[in-house]
């Protein structure tokens, strides 16, 4: 070997223990497939979701454990197809370190495979059927499950006085598993429940409500998508239920932050058990719930800006912990275990099952001087996926 040839080879040498040290990497950003429903029928999901995680990096910065975060946003429309067919086309050809997003329990379902096989974290914001987490041990969720905050509610009804409770859910995973996890608890204690489900794309509440209105219990538990609680209680006034003296109550997802303004007063007086609202009483969510409101004029952030933002701070965390490293093993180690404070409250990833641990609040919906607000009365704290935790 020459002398020249010598100092090249020491040059390169130091060049690559650079990179090893991280200043190269440093130069490379860290890419996030972020993939949603930002049109169609569930676009409300999407856009709070990606007006959240634009107001993580503007608050947090985009700089974490020395590597750039850059978020590549793509939209599925609601169609699981896509969604896949998405998530391949960034794993192959943006080389994303993370996917992110999903929308609805059907795609994040249709990502597993992808997560498994790239050995990419797939970070669920907002989906939550209990069984996603277990379709692949790359998948990570920072939202929440059904069973996690409607058993809560079983407790709160029967220890209210309620006995009897129609269930009418959106007859897919979540919806199932509201209905299931509700129903079993609330019988257990004594109670009787007759249910129903609704169809997931065009529902026409007003059959279903008929037979409700007939039958007369003393409650009516429902889960809907976000969403598609306006829909809902729109129908819920033209069947006269208002009138008749039969107590809403539910997970959170009908009375959703984003469109309780537009439901009007009408939701008045119900009880939900959920993880998040816009009026939780913590310094923490008053600055975030400004924040988002100074940054998106007229919105209000609801659970599933609570799940994009907290998805956010998981990969940056992880990162953090793992001084750059974006290798999906070192990644989805990383977050097994991690906690922070969140918006919603003290928050922690389950290291055995990759799921949020996190307070479930009841909830009485009401005015707050001209607004409607889900305003928090009591709290469960520290709630494990329940389906799970009895395994
Ligand atoms: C899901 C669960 C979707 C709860 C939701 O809104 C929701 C889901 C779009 O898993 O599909 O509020």
């Amino acid at each position: 070997m020459t002398h020249r040839r010598m100092v090249l080879t020491g040059i390169l040498g130091v060049a690559l223990a650079a990179s090893a040290d991280g200043a190269a990497l440093a130069q490379e950003a860290v890419k996030i497939g972020l993939v949603l429903p930002m049109t169609g029928p569930f676009a409300s999901t999407g856009r709070q979701i990606d007006a959240a995680v634009k107001l993580f990096l503007a608050r947090e910065g985009a700089v974490h454990g020395g590597r750039k975060l850059e978020v590549i946003l793509k939209d599925d429309a609601g169609n699981a197809d896509a969604t896949r067919r998405l998530a391949q086309e960034l794993v192959v050809n943006d080389k994303v370190s993370v996917l992110a997003g999903f929308g609805l329990t059907p795609l994040a379902m249709a990502t597993a495979q992808i997560a498994t096989q790239a050995k990419v974290p797939e970070v669920v914001m907002a989906a939550a059927t209990a069984s996603i987490t277990e379709a692949s041990p790359y998948i990570v969720r920072t939202s929440f499950t059904l069973p996690q905050a409607s058993e809560p509610m079983a407790d709160w009804a029967w220890a209210n006085g309620i006995k009897k409770v129609f269930t009418v859910v959106t007859d897919y995973g979540p919806g199932i598993d509201a209905e299931t996890s509700f129903a079993g608890k609330f019988k257990a204690a004594g109670g009787s429940v007759e249910s129903v489900r609704v169809p997931l794309r065009n529902p026409d509440f007003a059959p279903f409500l008929q037979r409700v209105s007939e039958a007369k219990p003393d409650a009516l538990f429902v889960f809907v998508p976000s969403g598609v609680g306006a829909q809902f209680m729109k129908q819920f006034v033209e069947r006269g239920l208002d009138k008749a003296g039969i107590k809403l109550i539910g997970p959170g997802d009908v009375v959703d932050d984003d469109i309780l303004e537009g439901i009007g007063e009408v939701a008045l007086g119900a009880i939900t058990t959920h993880h998040y609202s816009a009026a939780h009483d913590s310094p923490a969510n008053k600055a975030f719930v400004a924040d988002f409101q100074k940054a998106n004029p007229g919105m209000r952030p609801n659970f599933m800006a609570v799940g994009g933002y907290d998805g956010m701070r998981l990969v940056a965390e992880a990162l953090k912990a793992t001084k750059g490293d974006a290798s999906g093993e070192k990644l989805i180690a990383a977050m097994k275990g991690a906690s922070w404070e969140s918006p919603r409250g003290p928050v922690r990833i389950d290291p055995e099952t990759r799921d949020i641990i996190q307070n479930v609040y009841v909830r009485k919906t009401q005015k707050v001087g001209s607004e409607l607000h889900n305003v928090e009365f009591a709290t469960i704290p520290n709630v494990k996926d329940p389906v799970k935790a009895r395994k």
